[in-house]
């Protein structure tokens, strides 16, 4: 029935689709909670991304500077943006987050506010840029661009002061102008402590929650690159997931609202209940999806002795399917090495991985089965169940808002064997799913597969390997109609325990 209603659907002619034809009396479900912003719809599609830690750290064999290292320290040998972006594509990243200052101080491009920089060095005749370098290599290979700017900077002797305020937007400022568009802005939360600050050697705490007037950062970041996502412990775009394990909670819901530490005070970045930030808040008011940040060695910057402590393909496969696979993004850290470029471990494991990436997702072994739902939002083409199965996110299966249990059913026309499903809302509708049951079709009954809670922007669910013709998505008591806009299987890597 379902399958005749869309075939009638597909030979109309275009201009009647969706606006004044014959079912635009059906409209759309009514969104549910809130809904992502258009750059949030952006960032989502991202899913994973690199991360590139890179500073004097690299070459004095450290974590945080103290923000007394001389320029000079930072010397690559080769460095080369492209090798670098390069392998991130082929591992499939679709962009680059660069730490263009990190707690150090020392800025990776030409500050016009401090001597504290690459200009500094002897690296290129102090005409280097590494910022310049990278962004250019993400725009010539179609990747995104996202900034980090250390809010603690133990370099500057004014660190502590509203003059440093300042002097961190200024730099702000350079960062957002001079480097075409950037995709995501990174804020830490680690502020406050010892450091050199301009030669006093002393430790300096700041108010989390007043010090640096974010409210007045985050109005920069939306004037300077409206289309940006701004990401810290309290988002407000984007959030920490609360570790730094490469793993969301499952479930994880985009919706979340930063708890201050103490009762009637202001959430901020380095001063919230951050831990509530794995599951996220399925009551939440604010459209906040998490982004987990891992490494691919034990530190965030390059240490030789770390070059045999690389994660393997398969692992960085299982980070994936825990962070991108609950609905959060996946940010992996690969550290350039002392020449400034990725080294040989780190490549070839990123390579694998891209190749086991493509391997599962490229092939949905549901595309061609007939999908068929025990409901249709008004019997309409336009929420049919083939706006499921069709590898299009703007399409999707939905029902009449009445309706309380509702099935979609793949039957392909043999039997297949998949060990990964993969489900996925229509996100301008929020967040619309609370469990979901799913069967598969064996000895010629149903028998449970898998259930859950949540699904949002993506949930992988990675079981042992199953051979059937027929799986079913079960949606029972459910309080408001769903918007489904993926139901895909692939055949993937064992599933592994979580890292
Ligand atoms: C932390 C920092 O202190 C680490 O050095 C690293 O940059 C990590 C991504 O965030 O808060």
């Amino acid at each position: 029935m379902n399958w005749v209603r869309h075939t009638v659907f597909t030979v109309l002619p275009l201009g009647l689709i969706g606006c004044a034809g014959p079912f635009s009396a059906v409209s759309e479900p009514k969104p549910y909670g809130p809904t992502p912003t258009p750059a949030q719809l952006a960032w989502h599609d991202r899913e994973f991304y690199a991360f590139l830690h890179f500073t004097t750290n690299t070459f004095t064999d450290r974590e945080w500077g103290y923000g007394d290292e001389a320029p000079s320290v930072f010397h690559p040998t080769e460095f080369n943006a492209d090798q670098i972006v390069s392998v991130l594509q082929d591992a499939s990243a679709t962009a680059v987050i660069l730490t263009c200052k990190h707690h150090d101080g020392f800025c990776l491009w030409d500050s016009a506010y401090t001597t504290h920089d690459v200009a500094s060095s002897d690296w290129m005749d102090g005409q280097g840029d590494v910022v310049r370098a990278i962004s250019d290599a993400c725009a010539l290979h179609g990747m995104g661009f996202g900034v980090y700017l250390s809010p603690w900077d133990r370099n500057h002797p004014g660190y502590g002061t509203p003059e440093y305020v300042d002097y961190f937007r200024n730099q702000l400022r350079e960062l957002l102008t001079n480097y075409g568009p950037i995709y995501e802005v990174w804020f830490d939360g680690a502020n406050g402590g010892d450091g050199y600050y301009g030669g006093a050697r002393e430790t300096r705490l700041i108010d989390r929650e007043s010090y640096y007037n974010w409210e007045e950062t985050f109005a920069l970041v939306r004037e300077l690159q409206p289309g940006a996502v701004i990401f810290s412990d309290i988002g407000p775009d984007i959030r920490w997931i609360g570790n730094e394990s490469g793993y969301a909670a499952d479930p994880c819901w985009a919706t979340y609202d930063p708890k201050p530490l103490k009762p009637g005070g202001t959430p901020a970045p380095g001063a919230t209940k951050y831990q509530e930030a794995e599951t996220g808040h399925r009551d939440g008011s604010r459209w906040m999806p998490a982004e987990a940040d891992v490494s691919i060695r034990p530190g965030w910057f390059y240490h030789e002795s770390e070059s045999g402590r690389v994660r393997s393909p398969e692992e960085l496969f299982a980070l994936y399917m825990n962070s991108v696979g609950r609905g959060a993004s996946l940010l992996l850290n690969v550290p350039p090495d002392r020449r400034g470029m990725i080294h040989h471990e780190d490549e070839a494991s990123l390579v694998e991985f891209g190749n086991l990436l493509r391997a599962c997702f490229e092939t949905d072994l549901a595309v061609n089965a007939t999908a068929k739902a025990t409901n249709t939002r008004g019997n309409s083409p336009r929420f049919a169940a083939q706006g499921a199965i069709d590898s299009e996110r703007s399409t999707y299966w939905a029902t009449d808002d009445a309706v309380t249990s509702a099935a979609l059913t793949l039957a392909f026309s043999e039997t297949v064997t998949f060990n990964i499903v993969s489900l996925r809302e229509y996100l301008p509708l929020g967040q619309r799913v609370d469990a979901w049951n799913l069967d598969v079709w064996v000895d010629d009954a149903w028998q449970k597969y898998a259930t859950g809670t949540g699904i949002g922007s993506r949930k992988l669910i990675w079981t042992a390997p199953v051979t059937t013709d027929r799986i079913r998505l079960r949606l029972d008591d459910i309080s408001t109609c769903p918007a489904i806009s993926e139901f895909a299987v692939h055949l993937g890597p064992l599933a592994q325990a979580k890292p």
